[in-house]
């Protein structure tokens, strides 16, 4: 019988998302947490190794939510998290969106586009 296995530090997770990020054809885990989060590849046998270090970028964030979709269309999940606690700089609670660089790999590069869109259309309706 085999047993899916998780690493010992997926506690405090606040959500979850699911879909195979490093391209492989096995699920993959992502949890958000209070705190930096982690990112599981699955081994293929349902036993998930940390990839966070070399996958996500480290953040001191507090995460409430996390979604997988493919968010700029080149065929690989990307990562949204919602974030917040209102005890952290406005900074450190703004919502974050990483790419996939198709194997399991996150970069924050898109946050700031994201967010300069958002102003942009602002300004268009005041107009
Ligand atoms: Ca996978
Ligand atoms: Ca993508
Ligand atoms: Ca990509």
């Amino acid at each position: 019988m085999s047993v899916a296995r998780l690493p010992k530090d997926s506690r405090n997770g606040q959500g979850i998302a699911v879909g195979d990020v490093d391209g492989d054809l096995d699920v993959d885990l992502v949890l958000a947490m209070l705190g930096q989060n982690r990112l599981y590849l699955n081994d293929g046998k349902g036993t998930f190794l940390d990839a966070t270090a070399s996958g996500l970028p480290i953040t001191g964030e507090f995460s409430y939510s996390v979604a997988l979709g493919d968010f700029d269309s080149d065929g690989d999940l990307d990562l949204a998290f919602a974030n917040g606690l209102t005890s952290l700089p406005l900074e450190a609670q703004r919502n974050r969106i990483y790419l996939n660089d198709g194997k399991g790999d996150f970069s924050a590069v898109s946050g700031d586009h994201a967010r300069l869109r958002e102003e942009r259309r602002g300004r268009r309706r005041r107009r």
